[in-house]
C-alpha cells in the first residue's frame, strides 16, 4: 500500500459538484482507500483563464502502482467530460498526482512530486489542511511554502453537511473508510454521501 495525494480541480460546468462526485468515484475503487479529504476551495485561475476554479486534495492509501493510478485519473477525468483543447484550458475535472509515497519520478509523462504544486496555493493550502506536518520530497515541509503563495486568492467553502462532526463524535476526524464498507464494495465515504442523498450531495 502506498499513501498518495491527489489534487482535484475544475472550472467548467457544475465544478463544485463534480469534485464531490469525483471523490466518491475514487472511494468506490477497490484499490483505493480515501483516508482524508480537504475542504473545497474557490481559487483564482493561475496561469490560466476562465472562471474561478474549485480545488481540493485527497489523501489515499492505494495498492495501485503509480502508472495505474495515473491511468485511473485519466479515466475518471474522461468520465466527467474532460477535454483538452489547449494547455491550461478550462476543465470539467483535472486529477493530478501530487505525491506518491516518498517517490520522486521524472519521466516525460509523469513527474512526481507534481512540478508546480509548491508554487500554488490551490495545492498547498488544502494539503496542509489535511496534513499539517507534510514533507514534500526535495522541498521540505509544505507549510513553510505557504508564505510564498500568500498573494494567490483562495477561499475555503463552508460545508453544509455534518460528516466531519459525526466523525469527530466517533473519535476520528480524518479516516473515512471502513473494512466493512470495503467488503461491500463501497467505501464508507461514498456510503456517507449516499446515505444523505442518492446524488452524493454532501461535501
Ligand atoms: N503528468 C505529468 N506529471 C503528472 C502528475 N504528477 N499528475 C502529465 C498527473 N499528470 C501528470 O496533464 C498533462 C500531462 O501531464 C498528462 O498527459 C500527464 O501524463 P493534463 O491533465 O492534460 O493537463 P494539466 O493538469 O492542465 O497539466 P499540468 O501541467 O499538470 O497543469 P497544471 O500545472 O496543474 O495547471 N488554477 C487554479 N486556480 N486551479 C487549478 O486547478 N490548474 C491548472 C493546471 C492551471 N491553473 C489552475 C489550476
Ligand atoms: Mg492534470
Amino acid at each position: 500500500m502506498t499513501v498518495a495525494y491527489l489534487g482535484l480541480g475544475a472550472n467548467l460546468g457544475d465544478a463544485r459538484q463534480t469534485l464531490k462526485d469525483a471523490v466518491v468515484c475514487l472511494a468506490q475503487q477497490h484499490t483505493i482507500t480515501v483516508l482524508a479529504k480537504s475542504s473545497l476551495y474557490r481559487t483564482a485561475p493561475i496561469d490560466a483563464g476562465g472562471d474561478d476554479y474549485f480545488n481540493c486534495v485527497v489523501k489515499l492509501d492505494t495498492t495501485l502502482p503509480v502508472r495505474h493510478l495515473l491511468a485511473l485519473c485519466h479515466k475518471i477525468e474522461l468520465h466527467f467530460g474532460r477535454e483538452r483543447p489547449f494547455r491550461n484550458a478550462p476543465r470539467t475535472l483535472d486529477l493530478d498526482i501530487l505525491l506518491y509515497g516518498e517517490q520522486s519520478i521524472d519521466e516525460p509523462d509523469l513527474i512526481v512530486p507534481h512540478p508546480r504544486m509548491t508554487e500554488r496555493a490551490f495545492a498547498l493550502v488544502p494539503l496542509v489542511e489535511i496534513e499539517p506536518t507534510l514533507i514534500i520530497p526535495q522541498h521540505g515541509r509544505a507549510d513553510t511554502l505557504l508564505a510564498a503563495v500568500a498573494g494567490q486568492r483562495i477561499e475555503k467553502m463552508k460545508s453544509s453537511c455534518q460528516c466531519m462532526a459525526l466523525d469527530a463524535d466517533a473519535g476520528s476526524t480524518t479516516a473515512v473508510t471502513s473494512d466493512v464498507a470495503k467488503d461491500t464494495g463501497a467505501g464508507a465515504l461514498s456510503a456517507q454521501y449516499t446515505s444523505r442523498d442518492t446524488k452524493g450531495r454532501c461535501s
